[in-house]
């Protein structure tokens, strides 16, 4: 089997990028200490997290000089996300850090004066009519970064490079670089589709060097591009808990109770968690989330049934995954302490991309708020997104409406109504929960969202317990109130029925994405028609490719 050497140096997901490279028939070595280098022909540099932490942990293990040595040697190079970063001089994240100065120029910061920061998403890689490693026009890749290389045309040129740009906003920003032995993209090629496939293809066989900067191959039938920039992310959503015959299945409820109706009060059984999964893959799901519903007690946290479902749908599920549920410091079987940031790693390296909090992020809050709204570095929050990055941390809100009667009611921020309460109140705020809607806190999704973006949290997935599994459409106020509140990407969730709801929340509110879970579950509608829908009103979508 041919072989690609892969540096592991940092945390974060690198599982995916193996399974992507042995599906494409290839198999990983890895690169462990800076004498290893010389014996790679071909290596790939991945990345996640911070500039200045990947940086000098390559610079204190003694990386770079073998880096450059390989790169000046002529060898196949490809860098991944930040390990395109690298390639530069420096990034403003943090100044005092230098890259490894192969390309010349700064990254900054994207301004997040008008759109959400960062930049989470399927975006373009064009190339201008060039042949890019196989880059495609009308594909989408999956970025995720706060930090880029803003693309000035003719200047990463004049230095020899061949440059993809992504549009975000009205920044143009480099999607990818190539020169010679040297390919590196922004995006996440492991975690975009076939089309992600397809570039890391171009650099394991060679092919891409050799066809760089010509004219794109003349079989390519993939139409131009219709469209750059970011497009609108339709995520499935799977509810996972172990039903009384202790199966591990998919479930949904109705604001939350996902048990029959019937006498029986069984736990709904719609479908086997990783099968879904991949079916939802390859519907064209831009993200696949799944929420652990009910706690791990009584299983050793390294048998969680959960880290299974993940190494299994890696396998096969090439887009981001997330996992959320229990997702906090813990005590574990025999007694011993596991701390919050020790079960996010488990579940990174059995292939989530994203953690998503709930209840611990609630209580965190609380905190936050009590000690003057100072940071300690000690929530779980901070710790996970300090070592894996914030696009790594998704708060998972679980918001229940309070009506009341007037303005000045309560202290908690709140809306006017369209949709008044059963006094016919006009006037809601929106409480937070914990435990799966369990138990109702004294603080408002406007308090917990700051609060968690001050933490480091990258997203947020925005339920609504009172939509929940209605099929009567998302709760459009609630997601307006929050996204008015952060600068991060709010995933709206609950309540979608049916594809225009989808296109509803994405035209009436600035949503980043929108969720839908037991519509697709119950088998009314795909993931496939409800892109057709949004593609037929107007909104730009990953298009699906075989
Ligand atoms: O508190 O960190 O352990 O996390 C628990 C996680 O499990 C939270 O993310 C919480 O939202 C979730 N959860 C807990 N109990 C339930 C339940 O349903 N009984 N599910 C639950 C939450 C809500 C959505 C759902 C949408 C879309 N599920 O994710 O998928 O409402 O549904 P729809 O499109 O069918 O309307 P922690």
């Amino acid at each position: 089997m041919p072989r690609v050497h892969l540096l592991d140096y940092v945390a974060g997901n690198i599982r995916s990028l193996v399974n992507a490279i042995e599906k494409l028939g290839y198999e990983v070595d890895w690169i462990r200490s800076p004498e290893d280098v010389p014996r790679a022909e071909k290596l790939i540099l991945p990345g996640v997290g911070h500039f200045g932490h990947c940086l000098s942990q390559l610079s204190q293990a003694g990386y770079l000089p073998a880096i450059r040595t390989h790169i000046e040697d002529g060898k196949p190079f490809m860098g991944v996300c930040v390990g395109l970063q690298a390639l530069f001089e420096g990034s403003d994240e943090d100044a005092d850090v230098p890259g490894l100065g192969v390309i010349k120029g700064f990254l900054g910061r994207f301004d997040d004066s008008t759109k959400a920061v960062p930049h989470i998403g399927w975006n373009s890689a064009s190339t201008a009519g060039q042949c890019v490693y196989d880059l495609g026009a009308a594909s989408k890749y999956y970025y995720v970064h706060t930090y880029r290389m803003p693309y000035v045309r003719g200047q990463l040129e004049s230095q020899g490079w061949t440059v993809a740009t992504g549009t975000y906003g009205t920044e143009t920003f480099v999607g990818a670089v190539a020169k010679g032995n040297v390919y590196a993209t922004q995006f996440h090629p492991e975690k975009s589709g076939v089309a992600g496939l397809k570039t890391i293809r171009a650099f394991l066989t060679g092919q891409g060097a050799k066809a760089l900067g010509g004219d794109p191959p003349r079989l390519d039938s993939r139409p131009a591009a219709l469209q750059d920039g970011l497009t609108r992310r339709v995520i499935a959503c799977l509810d996972v808990r172990t039903n009384d015959q202790g199966d591990l299945v998919v479930t949904k409820g109705d604001q939350y109770d996902v048990r029959e109706k019937d006498d029986s009060r069984n736990v709904r059984n719609l479908g086997k968690p990783v099968q879904m999964a991949k079916k939802y893959y390859e519907d064209g799901a831009d993200e696949v989330t799944f929420l652990n519903i009910t706690s791990f007690r009584d299983c050793p946290i390294a048998d969680l049934p959960m880290l299974e479902i993940l190494r299994q749908t890696s396998q096969t599920v090439f887009v981001p995954l997330t996992i959320g549920g229990g997702i906090r410091d813990t005590v574990d079987t025999d007694g011993s302490k596991v701390t919050a940031l020790e079960i996010a790693t488990m579940y990174f390296k059995s292939g989530a991309d994203k953690v998503s909090i709930g209840s611990d992020a609630v209580i965190a809050a609380e905190e936050y708020y009590s000690l003057g709204r100072k940071l300690f570095g000690n929530t779980a929050i901070e710790q996970i997104s300090r070592a894996y990055g914030n696009q790594a941390v998704v708060v998972s809100i679980d918001p229940k409406r309070v009506y009341v009667p007037k303005v000045d009611a309560t202290r908690h921020s709140i809306i006017e109504t369209r949709f008044p309460g059963p006094k016919g109140e006009t006037y809601c705020w929106y409480a937070c929960t914990i435990k799966g809607g369990r138990e109702t806190r004294d603080m408002d999704v406007v308090e917990l969202a700051q609060a968690v973006e001050a933490m480091g949290a990258g997203e947020l997935l925005l339920n609504s317990i009172d939509k929940d599994g209605s099929n009567s459409g998302f709760d459009l106020e609630l997601i307006n109130q929050v996204k008015g509140a952060v600068k991060i990407p709010v995933i709206a969730s609950s309540g979608a029925g049916k594809p225009g709801h989808f296109a509803e929340v994405f035209v009436e509110t600035k949503t980043d994405a929108a969720l839908g879970a037991g519509m697709f579950h119950r088998g009314e509608y795909t993931v496939k028609q409800v892109k057709h829908y949004l593609r037929e009103e107007g909104l730009l979508v990953r298009a699906f490719e075989d």
